[in-house]
């Protein structure tokens, strides 16, 4: 029988893929009897039931006139310590590396100036904080810096391994993980039995017989290219009736109404706005659509191949490692959104293809992305951390 480990789990509570992957994480460890110490400005709001083994800890970020930007990479170092200190800490995972690895790194060196021994660091990139925010040159030196001097790196494609060697200039010698997200399978799984009545309920609006339902939930940062997605529909329905459905909100979302607008289509586009629950939505859709710029990974395609919709992406980043195309969904070439959407209307156009792809999308995620399995990873990957400091320190 091991020992439960002492974990403090650093995140951005937004609705972002790596908050999700931190929420879960967080209350999978706690639920194998870990104590999770969570650690974020607000709770995430991928809202999670309770748990004995997880607490959360709040980041307070107190205003001072003097701050144009109040720091809160000292408040997150500050938050460590005292947790470290109060509670006692074996590990702390940073998702985020900006500006989460250098307050690990920051409270790290308070706690060992303090002659107490200091919670080995595991940074968690995740894609951004590795190819824009943090190899920007406002922030690269620091973050660099942080994520090396880190006892762990995971990252949950191959891709963005090779991207945080290139962009942070992490040498070969020094292990990445990759450790792929992962997904509750038994939340997100296909609807028992399709009900009409319901479908028209959620995707309220004039049908057409045939009408096909695209889906779509992001942050709707620029890199997510929403308003390219009304391109997309805009072909699909030359060809067939189809309707697409957003959840979520963000600094694009008022550049894709206009382009609906302007396409015409936005009697066919229903913006949900923000939303943590969207399984019914997911469950009666035909496809999911994801025009990303790139990603490194894509948790909301790989949540929605659980639930057994294939997923239209193009062909970047980390997404050829989550979807397989031809078979669990189709990938084409970037960033053309007639071709996204011929690969639509070639997919939807044939019901027994649909059915299989919606099939293998599911067998793909259970045999493949499922927690349990994912949380077997990360336990051996942090008590690997672990023996590997313990070692270095007894040398
Ligand atoms: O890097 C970001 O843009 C933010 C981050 C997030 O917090 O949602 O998204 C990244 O991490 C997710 C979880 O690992 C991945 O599924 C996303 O693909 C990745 N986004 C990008 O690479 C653009």
């Amino acid at each position: 029988m091991t020992s439960p480990l002492a974990i403090g789990i650093v995140c951005f509570p937004s609705l972002g893929g790596s908050g999700v992957v931190a929420s879960e994480l967080a209350l999978g460890m706690a639920r194998r009897g870990h104590r999770i110490h969570l650690i974020a400005s607000s709770r995430p709001s991928r809202e999670l039931p309770p748990c004995a083994g997880e607490t959360f800890h709040e980041v307070r970020v107190p205003p001072y006139p003097v701050f144009e930007h109040a720091p809160y990479t000292l408040a997150v170092a500050s938050t460590i310590v005292d947790i470290a200190r109060t509670h006692g800490l074996d590990l702390v995972q940073v998702h985020y590396a900006v500006p989460h690895a250098t307050s690990a790194l920051l409270a790290r060196q308070v706690l060992e100036a303090g002659g107490a021994r200091a919670p080995a660091l595991v940074a968690s990139l995740h894609g951004t904080d590795v190819t824009r925010v943090g190899s920007d040159p406002a922030y690269r030196p620091v973050t660099a810096h942080a994520v090396a001097a880190a006892d762990g790196i995971t990252v949950p494609s191959d891709f963005l391994r090779r991207e945080a060697r290139r962009c942070l200039g992490i040498p070969e010698g020094q292990p990445i993980d990759v450790l792929p997200n992962f997904v509750d399978t038994e939340h997100y799984a296909p609807a028992p039995a399709p009900d009409p009545a319901r479908l028209a309920a959620l995707f309220a609006g004039p049908e057409a017989p045939g009408t096909a339902y695209l889906f779509h939930v992001s942050n709707f940062r620029e890199v997510k290219r929403v308003p390219e997605l009304m391109e997309v529909l805009a072909h699909v329905r030359r060809e067939r009736p189809a309707r697409l459905v957003l959840v979520g909100d963000g600094p694009t979302r008022g550049a894709a109404v206009e382009r609906a607008d302007a396409l015409g289509v936005s009697d066919a586009v229903a913006f949900l706005g923000r939303r943590a629950e969207f399984i019914e939505y997911l469950q009666h859709a035909d496809a999911f659509v994801l025009p990303s710029e790139t990603e490194s990974f894509g948790v909301a395609a790989l949540e929605a191949q659980s639930a057994g919709v294939p997923v239209f992406a193009f062909r970047v980043g980390g997404i050829p490692e989550v979807i397989v195309d031809g078979a669990t969904g189709c990938l084409v070439e970037p960033h053309d959104p007639e071709r996204l959407a011929r690969a639509l209307i070639e997919v939807l156009g044939d019901p027994a293809r649909r059915a299989a792809m919606g099939g293998a999308a599911r067998a793909h995620a259970v045999a493949h992305f499922a927690e349990p399995a994912a949380f077997d990873r990360y336990e051996a990957f942090f008590r690997r951390v672990l023996e590997r400091r313990r070692s270095r320190d007894s040398r």
